[in-house]
């Protein structure tokens, strides 16, 4: 039956993926990833891979679709924040912190910005994917800014004139570096984290979760 199969979100295609495939391998978990199917079954363990875009993830989790979700704590969050503005689930539990898909949320504004803290940005436009993280930071600042939300190419929007500054998702900095922009402030910090729903699951499946979580902490400490 194929509730009783364990099911995991995982991002189909981006930077968490190839870690995501590979944490699931070292994991002993066989799954075929070699075709372009939302689902895969693994056939080894009783466990289904449904593989998705990451920003589908956490809702996946929080409305008991799936059991288990790979996600980036920058998209729990965000995701978490706009639900309960919807008045959505949210309930769910982090089971494990994952060693890779580090990043920084960040400020960053023209090289030749004058930046002297956050009370440079009152009033400015800044140019965000995640909203309501940037929301949350200036509301504790008390600095009031316009929003402009971009799903995608948030950098460039500086040198395009649709804003004054951006926040995005930085890991080396060379794509700032690269559009003349300057990281003033950090103001989150993400890895990738395995979540759970809230629901308790049947036995047979936390067992399994159970085992799942002890062998990503056998792959990690022997990465340490
Ligand atoms: O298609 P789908 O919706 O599934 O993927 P996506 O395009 O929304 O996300 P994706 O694959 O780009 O990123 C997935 C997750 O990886 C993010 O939510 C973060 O948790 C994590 N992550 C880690 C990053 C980065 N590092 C990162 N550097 N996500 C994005 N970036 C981008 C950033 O937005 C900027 O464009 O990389 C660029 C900056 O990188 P540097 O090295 O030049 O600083
Ligand atoms: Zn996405």
């Amino acid at each position: 039956m194929p509730e009783q199969r364990l099911r995991i979100a995982i991002q189909k295609k981006g930077r968490l993926s190839d870690d995501t495939v590979k944490l699931l391998k070292a994991c002993g978990i066989k799954v075929n990833l070699n075709t372009q199917r939302l689902i895969a079954h693994s056939d080894n363990m009783p466990i289904d891979i449904l593989r998705v875009r990451d920003d589908d993830i956490p809702g996946l989790v929080m409305d008991g679709v799936v059991d288990l979700g790979f996600i980036g704590q920058n998209v729990l969050e965000e995701e978490s924040m706009m639900r309960k503005v919807a008045n959505e689930p949210t309930a769910h539990k982090v089971v494990k912190e994952l060693a890779f898909g580090e990043c920084r949320f960040s400020l960053a504004v023209d090289n030749d910005f004058d930046y002297q803290g956050v009370q440079s940005l009152a009033n400015l436009r800044i140019a965000t994917t995640y909203v309501h993280i940037l929301k949350r930071f200036m509301a504790e600042a008390n600095v009031p800014y316009t929003s402009c939300m971009l799903t995608g190419s948030v950098e460039v929007a500086p040198r395009a004139g649709l804003a004054d500054a951006i926040c995005d998702l930085v890991s080396t900095g060379a794509t700032l570096e690269a559009n003349g922009l300057k990281e003033v402030e950090v103001i989150y910090r993400s890895t990738a984290v395995l979540m759970q729903r809230d629901k308790p699951l049947t036995g047979d499946k936390q067992d399994l979760v159970d085992r799942i979580l002890t062998r990503i902490d056998g792959v990690q400490t022997a990465k340490e």
